[in-house]
This record gives C-alpha cells, structure tokens and sequence, in this order.
C-alpha cells in the first residue's frame, strides 16, 4: 500500500502490475483547453486511441483529496462540465489536495502525477512556454522548468503558436531537455506542421524514442524529453491562415489585461470564435495523433526494460 494519495483505476492499476503499456493523460485541457461537450468527447476518443493503439490510458486529475490516476466515464463527465476548477501546477497541487478541491493537472502537474503512478508516457495538445513579451512580464510556464525536472516523455504537437517559439526553445535548451520532432526536422507549431525554426534533434520511430527515455535513466539524467509531434497534414491549418487570429487574440488579451494562468485559455478560446471552430478541429486531430504516437512509445519502453 502507499501513503501517497492515488487512487488508481481498476484497469490502470492492473496494467501497471503487469507491465503493460501505460499513457498518462493531463485534464487541463478538458476543463481550460476546450468548450463543453467538444472537451468531453474528445477526452473519451483521446482514451479510446490509446486503447485502439494498445496502451492504458490514465486520465489525471485531483479530487476529493486524491490524485486520481484514471478516471471513471461519471467522473470524466463531472469534470468536464465543473465550474471553478483549479489549473494545476507545480506550484498547487500540494495546496489543491489538502484543501480537498476540485482540480485539472496542466502539462507540469500532469508530469509529476505520472512519475508518482509509474507512468513514463504523456500524451499532451501542445505544452506551455515562453509567451510573446515575456521580457517585460516573465511570463513563463512552468512546464518548461518541469520537463527539466522529471523523467517522463512527453508527445506534443509542439508548443502552442500563441507563445514565442524561438525564446521557448531556448530555454528548454537551457533547461536541458531534449525536444526531438518526430518525422521531419522542423519544430511543429501545434495548428501548423511546421514553425519555421529547426527542431533540436529528430527522431523517426516510437523505438528510438523509447530507447532514448530508457538511456537517459541508465544516465541518472534528471528530466523528461519533449516529443514534438506535427499535426496530420489533412487537419493542419496553413501558418498564414492561423496567425491573424492569433494576433488579435494577443491584441485583445492585451487590452483586457489578462495575465497569469488566464492567457492560455484565453487565447485558445479567441482563436475558436476566429476562426469559426477550424482551431478547436485541428486540436483534436493533433491530440488523438500525439495519443496513437504516446501509445507506441509507451509499449517500446515496456518491452525494451
Ligand atoms: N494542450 C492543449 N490545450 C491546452 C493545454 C495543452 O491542446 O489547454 C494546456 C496544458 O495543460 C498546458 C497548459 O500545461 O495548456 C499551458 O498553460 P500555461 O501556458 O498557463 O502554462
């Protein structure tokens, strides 16, 4: 038994017990990444890929002063609709758990609550970085600073195009993770395939990049490895079609003052209404594509232990 406060799934735990493949899952973007009922449908087809692909998925999230590894279809459809639930991070999770709140892991809680479950995989939309002006109001999401901490992989379509992409790659360097594209040599822009900047290093098959998490243990390297993941040509929306929306998104957070952890979902939501919904389509495609992908890394890793 452990003192820790999980509360496994019946069938993650047991594919944990066996060493079967396993996908962790974050739950921010369920409750502050997209509109009810497209956050909840997608949620339940994410968990279906990475079933069709041969891997457990494990949703996580917090409630009830447990962190819950795998959630129940009542208890993903509780969360979907919840009013009021935190945005997770490093920073919160201790606070959110002992306060027996209701809360959604980003892409930093969801790593830790992983590693704690024995989970290496996580399959993601787009992480957290380095936002646009972030010289005057360091904003930075933590997600970078927890990718340099914890062992876990992490499949995303990139970093999101609101962000700067260039200073969000440098300090991921710094930070000393690997951001291995996976199929081509660019950097993917989570809408767009590709951002226009190289990525750091590339990889073209699940075992490589099973091999890779496997030595970085071998290694006593701390931290995760950032697996970026272009979205499928056909759901892709061209750069040129996704930037005004992005930029008077901006322009508009600007002028309304958001800030903190407001600015992501504030911008996600913007670039829903202008673009008509094309945005929230490509970010379902790229989330069940970074899944399918998870799913194959997480069985190379089971069978190269
Ligand atoms: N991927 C998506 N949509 C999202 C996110 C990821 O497709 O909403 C969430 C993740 O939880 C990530 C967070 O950690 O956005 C980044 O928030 P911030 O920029 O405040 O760190």
């Amino acid at each position: 038994m452990t003192t820790l406060p999980l509360a496994f799934s019946p069938d993650v735990r047991a594919a944990l017990d066996a060493g079967q493949p396993v996908v962790a899952l974050e739950s921010t973007i369920i409750t502050h990444g997209m509109p009810y009922p497209q956050n909840l449908e997608t949620a339940r087809r994410v968990e279906a890929e990475v079933r069709t692909a041969g891997a457990t998925p494990a949703t996580i999230a917090v409630m009830g002063g447990r962190i819950h590894i795998g959630l129940t279809a009542a208890e993903l459809e509780t969360l979907a609709q919840a009013q009021g639930v935190m945005k997770l991070s490093r920073a919160d999770l201790a606070v959110c758990l002992a306060q027996g709140r209701t809360g959604a892991t980003t892409v930093a809680a969801t790593m830790i609550c992983a590693h704690l479950a024995g989970i290496s995989v996580f399959a993601t939309g787009g992480i957290g970085g380095v936002h646009r002006g972030a010289e005057d109001s360091f904003d930075i999401s933590a997600d970078l600073t927890e990718l340099g901490l914890t062992p876990v992989t992490v499949v995303a379509a990139g970093a999101k195009a609101i962000l700067d992409l260039n200073k969000t790659l440098e300090v991921l360097e710094t930070n000393g993770v690997p951001v291995i594209a996976f199929g081509q040599d660019d950097f993917p822009a989570f809408w767009s395939r590709s951002s226009g900047l190289k990525a750091p290093l590339r990889a073209d098959s699940a075992a490589e990049i099973g091999r890779a998490h496997l030595m970085r243990a071998r290694l006593g390297l701390s931290g995760g490895q950032l697996v970026a993941n272009p979205i499928p040509a056909e759901a892709e929306i061209a750069r040129e079609d996704i930037i005004p929306a992005i930029e008077s998104a901006l322009a508009e957070a600007e002028a309304e003052g958001i800030a903190a952890k407001a600015v992501t979902p504030f911008l996600l939501a913007r670039i829903f209404e202008l673009t008509d919904g094309r945005s929230l389509d490509a970010n379902i495609a790229l989330v069940l594509n970074n899944a399918r992908l998870a799913a194959a890394i997480a069985a190379e890793i089971c069978a190269q232990r």
